[in-house]
This record gives C-alpha cells, structure tokens and sequence, in this order.
C-alpha cells in the first residue's frame, strides 16, 4: 500500500460551564468545592473592581501604563487553583486574579505599573517569577524551572502562562520543544484572548486552534472555554497530573477575550467591533459563576453587597498602600547592575547625567547632593 496514514488528530474542547447556566454533571460535580466556589468568586470579583480603579489611577495621572485583566480573571485563577502552592506561577501580565489568589498582594502590581520596579519583587515564598512583559521569554524559564525540579526530584511542575500572540515567538518553540523532547513537566497555559494588541488571531495562526501547535511538539493538547472557571480547573488538574506522574508537559487552549484595551496606551475601538465586544461581555466568566451560584442557593443579593463592601475596602486599601511607598531615587538606576559601578556610570550617577546630556561633569559643584528626589 503506498500510502497509509501516519497521524489521525484530534483536539477536545472542554465546557463544563457555558454562558447560559447549562451544567455539565458528569465533568463538573464535586470538581470545586462550594465553600472554594465562593472564595474564587470573591477573588474575581475584587481583581475586576482593581482593573477599574487602576485604570482610572492612569487617566488621573497616578499610574503609568496598565493592562487590564478584564474578562480574563478565570483562566489563571483556575490554574492556580488547581496547582499546589509549591508549583512554579511563570506569568506574563494577565495573570493578576491567579497571582492574588497564590497570595501575591495587591499592591504589588499597583507599585509595578507605577512603574516601581520592586514592585516585580515577587517574594519569594509565593513559587512565582516577575511578571514578564517582554513577549514570550518566560516559557523558557518555566521550562528550565521545571527541568531542575525533575533533576532535583522535587515533587514541582511549572505552569507558564502566555497570549496568543506569544505562540508567534521562536521563544515559544524552543521552550515546547525543548519541554516535550526532555520529559519536563511544564503546563504550557495559552490565554487566547483573540487579540495581540490590535493583531487579530486569525492573521498569526492560520490553523483552526492554537492548541494543536503542542501537537507538532508531540505533547498532549486540551482545549478548553477560558472563560469557564471549572472547564479550566478540570484541564489544569488532567495536565497537572500527567507533569506529576509522568514528567509529560501539556499543552492547554484557554479561550477567552480580552474585554477591555490591550493596555491603557490602548483604544482597542479602533480596530475591533463594539458588537464582538458585546458578544463576549455576555460570556463573562463572573456573573456566570455568579448566576451558577444564585441558581444553587448559595448565593444571594445581600453575600454580592458584603462582597461589593469588602471588595471596595480591600481595593482602596491597596491603592493607599502602594501609594505610600516611598518612591526609588533616581540614583537606583545605576544601583543594581554592577558590583562596582565602572567610572563612566559613576560620573553620569553624580551629575545627574549632565555628561550625557553635553554638559561637563567637573563645571557641576555638589554632584552628589543633588541627587535625593
Ligand atoms: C519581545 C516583544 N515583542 C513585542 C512586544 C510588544 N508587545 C507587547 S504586548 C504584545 C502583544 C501580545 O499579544 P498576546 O501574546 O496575545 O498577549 P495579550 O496582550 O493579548 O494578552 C506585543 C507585540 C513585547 N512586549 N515584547
Ligand atoms: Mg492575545
């Protein structure tokens, strides 16, 4: 026979929870805990009312840049719900409902957009890396944090989190290539948002679903809606467990959207349409979680108004204290690269960089009293 067929594939897409309140029993009874439910809806719901604030933090000047995780709130915080809190949390920057949830408090991502760099300074007990925004690098530490778990036989898998757009990256390749050929026991989390900035996913990848590029690395692939809180856990508990017993890395399609801009520099209006917008506010992943809840009896208006009150005080606290940390001086640019710092950057620190900018250093007097900002 010449010709024989050598791959059969096939993708499944998870739902567990959909948009109009249908359960599935089979896939979803007992997978979260009520008492849990209520807690990570709680945690949804505060990281949206911080997207909000933090973006009015940056209209009124108090904040620079920030991208929102609005609508995306579920994918990550069912992924660091199923993880243990000793597994690696390899995030980009839409990762903060999952990243509250491991423990990471909120003023810290405050700070960072505020552009404190210390806010990046993840402690060190919470198993996450510094948020990355540069496209695509962090696979590749989770892939080389996982690789000295395996060496080390520590009982860890790593979870990296990326967008779509970062599976245009060679990085990407390398980092599930490198995972899949090595048994290494990451979970490779695509947020497919459908967006990268104003670049719509059907223009960086032509095939029918994001997932089956973990099927040219020979690793497994799950499909799931993003959007639906226990769909992502049920996927994330099957990866979870093939890293732990297995050392297999998988592969996990979250799909959701992105409902807000890319980032605040952002007017996603002038390249999308209000009524795909629309179509996805009415897949929201927190008032279905929220009607899910109402609709078994453990949930009611007056739990939303305790909630709404804690969320608010919980939020303005945060803000009070990322706003009350003392800024850096500017003399902690040159503070931190070097052991010594060479003669050139030296003069450029006492100078207020005056020497950069033509003027020379030795007409200046007191260099170094002018330094405190
Ligand atoms: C290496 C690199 N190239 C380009 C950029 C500029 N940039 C910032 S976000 C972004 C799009 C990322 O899209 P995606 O991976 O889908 O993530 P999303 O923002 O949608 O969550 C780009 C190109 C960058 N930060 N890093
Ligand atoms: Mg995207």
């Amino acid at each position: 026979m010449p010709i024989t067929k050598v791959l059969e594939a096939q993708i499944d897409h998870v739902s567990i929870l959909d948009e109009h309140g249908n359960f599935d029993e089979a896939l979803g009874k007992g997978l979260i805990p009520d008492e849990d439910l209520i807690k990570l809806y709680g945690h949804m719901v505060i990281c949206r009312l911080l997207d909000e604030v933090a973006f009015k933090l940056q209209r009124s000047g108090r904040m620079g840049t920030y991208p929102q995780n609005m609508g995306q709130e579920a994918p990550s915080l069912g992924a660091a719900y199923a993880l243990e809190s000793t597994d690696w949390m390899v995030t980009c920057y839409r990762e903060n409902c999952g990243l509250f949830w491991r423990g990471l408090p909120m003023e810290k991502i405050l700070q960072h957009w505020m552009g404190d760099e210390r806010g990046n300074d993840i402690p060190r007990e919470l198993h996450a890396t510094p948020i990355a925004v540069p496209i695509g690098t962090q696979m590749l530490h989770a892939t080389g944090l996982a690789w000295a778990a395996k060496y080390r036989k520590e009982d860890r898998v790593a979870c990296t989190f990326f967008g779509d757009g970062a599976t245009s990256e060679g990085d990407f390749h390398e980092a599930m290539n490198f995972a899949a050929n090595l048994d290494i026991p990451v979970v490779f989390f695509c947020q497919n948002n459908q967006w990268a900035i104003s670049v719509p996913g059907k223009i960086q990848c032509s095939a029918p679903t994001v997932a089956q590029r973990g099927m040219a690395y020979g690793m497994d692939c799950l499909r799931c809606d993003g959007n639906d809180l226990f769909a992502v856990v049920h996927c994330m508990k099957k990866a979870i467990a093939s890293g732990r017993e297995n050392n297999r890395p998988t592969f996990i399609e979250a799909v959701t959207y992105r409902l807000g801009d890319h980032t605040t520099a952002d007017d996603a209006r002038r390249y999308r349409d209000a009524e795909e917008v629309e179509l996805w506010k009415a897949r929201d992943p927190i008032t279905r979680i929220k009607e899910y809840m109402k609709s078994r009896k453990i949930w009611d208006d007056s739990k939303q108004a305790e909630l709404d009150e804690h969320a608010d005080q919980a939020v303005s606290a945060a803000v009070k204290r990322a706003e009350g940390i003392e800024s850096p001086t500017t003399n902690d640019i040159f503070n931190w690269m070097y052991a010594e710092l060479p003669e050139s950057l030296a003069v450029q620190r006492d100078t207020m960089r005056t020497s950069s900018l033509g003027q020379d250093p030795s007409q200046i007097e007191t260099p170094q009293t002018s330094q405190q900002n």
